[in-house]
C-alpha cells in the first residue's frame, strides 16, 4: 500500500492531506510538533470518509517514527507570511524546522521521494536536498504550478474563457522575481499576445508576480492554501501514477538554463522516479536578464545559509 506523509498540520498541510485522502492514493500520515493538532485533523478527515465516502487510513502524529517507509514525504512545516512579510522573510525560522525535519526523513524514510513546499521555497528545497543527501530527481519543491494557476486563472478572466481552456507557464524562482512567460501561454492554442493587447498582459503578469502577497494582505495572517494544496496533489497524482506530466516544479539545475547548483522553477517531467527530464524553453534575451537576475537571489541566500 503506498504511503504518503504530510509534515506540518497548517493549513496547507492539513487541506492537502483533505484532498489525497479524497482521491485514495493510499495511507496518509500526518505530522506536526503541536500535540493534539495532527491527531485531532486525522480523526475529523477520518470521519468525512464516511460522509464523502473514502476509505484512506489517516493517521495523525507527533512522532517522525510513524513516517517510516514512505513513499512521499511532503513537508510543509514551518511559519506561514504576515502581512508585509516577503518569503525571505522566513528564511532563518524556516532554515532550523526544514532541517530537523529532513533529518528524520532521512532516518525513517530513506526511499522516499521529498516535495518541498516550505517558503522561501527554492532555499528550502536546496535545504531539504542537502540535509537528506537524497539523489535530485527525489527532491523538489512546489511553487510553479500554484503561480502558472494564478496566471492561468488571471488570463481567463481577463478572457472570460474557461480556466481549462489555458495553458500558462511561470518560471523562475517562487519570490517577486518570477517570472511569467506570455508567449508561451496560450488559450487553446492561441498564443497570449495574439489574444490581448501588451499593457492587459502587464497587468496580468504584475498580479501573478504578486498573487501571493495579495492573498497575504486579505487573510491577514497566513497565506494561501487551497490553490497550493492542490498544486501539491496534482504532482502527487503524477508520481503515482507514472503520468509523465509536463509540470512546471522547483528542480536542482545541472547546467538547464545557464544554472548550476540552485533550485529553481522550471517545467518537468514527474513520474515514477521523480523529476524525470528538464524542459528548456526558448526565452527573449530580456527573460533570459531577468532569469539571472532571480536566479542571483537564490544563490545570495544560499551563500547566507552557508549549507
Ligand atoms: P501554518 O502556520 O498554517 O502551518 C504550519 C505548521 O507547521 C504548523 O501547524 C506548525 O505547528 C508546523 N510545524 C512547525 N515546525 C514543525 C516541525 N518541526 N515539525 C512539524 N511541524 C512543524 O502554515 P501554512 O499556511 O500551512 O504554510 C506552511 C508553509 O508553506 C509556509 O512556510 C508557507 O510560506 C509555505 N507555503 C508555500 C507555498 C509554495 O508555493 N511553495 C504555498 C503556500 C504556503
Ligand atoms: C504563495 O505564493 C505563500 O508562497 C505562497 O501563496
Amino acid at each position: 500500500m503506498t504511503k504518503i506523509s504530510v509534515i506540518g498540520a497548517g493549513n496547507v498541510g492539513a487541506t492537502t492531506v483533505q484532498r489525497l485522502a479524497e482521491m485514495e492514493f493510499g495511507n496518509i500520515v500526518l505530522v506536526d510538533i503541536v500535540e493534539g493538532l495532527p491527531q485531532g485533523k486525522a480523526l475529523d478527515l477520518m470521519q468525512a470518509g464516511s460522509i464523502v465516502g473514502y476509505d484512506t487510513k489517516i493517521k495523525g502524529s507527533n512522532d517522525y517514527a510513524d513516517i517510516v517507509d514512505s513513499d512521499i514525504v511532503i513537508i510543509t512545516a514551518g511559519a506561514a507570511r504576515k502581512p508585509g512579510m516577503s518569503r525571505a522573510d522566513l528564511i532563518n525560522i524556516n532554515t532550523k524546522i526544514m532541517k530537523d525535519v529532513c533529518e528524520k526523513i532521512k532516518q525513517y524514510a530513506p526511499k522516499s521521494i521529498v516535495i518541498a513546499v516550505t517558503n522561501p521555497l527554492d532555499v528550502m528545497t536546496y535545504v531539504a536536498l542537502k540535509v537528506t543527501g537524497f539523489e535530485p530527481n527525489r527532491v523538489f519543491g512546489m511553487s510553479g504550478i500554484l503561480d502558472t494557476g494564478r496566471f492561468a486563472s488571471f488570463i481567463a478572466d481577463e478572457l472570460a474563457c474557461s480556466k481549462r481552456d489555458v495553458e500558462a507557464m511561470v518560471i523562475g524562482g517562487h519570490g517577486d522575481q518570477m517570472l511569467p512567460l506570455p508567449q508561451h501561454s496560450s488559450v487553446f492554442g492561441t498564443p497570449l499576445p495574439e489574444l490581448l493587447g501588451e499593457n492587459v498582459i502587464a497587468g496580468l503578469v504584475e498580479r501573478t508576480i504578486h498573487g501571493g502577497a495579495e492573498i497575504v494582505a486579505l487573510l491577514k495572517q497566513g497565506s494561501a492554501f487551497y490553490a497550493p494544496s492542490a498544486a501539491i496533489v496534482q504532482m502527487v497524482e503524477s508520481i503515482l501514477r507514472d503520468e509523465k506530466r509536463i509540470l512546471p516544479v522547483s528542480a536542482y539545475l545541472e547546467g538547464e538554463y545557464g544554472q548550476k547548483g540552485i533550485y529553481f522553477g522550471v517545467p518537468a517531467k514527474i513520474g515514477c522516479d521523480g523529476i524525470e527530464g528538464i524542459i528548456e524553453l526558448e526565452l527573449t534575451e530580456e527573460q533570459k536578464q531577468a532569469l539571472k537576475e532571480s536566479s542571483a537571489s537564490i544563490k545570495g541566500s544560499i551563500e547566507y545559509l552557508n549549507i
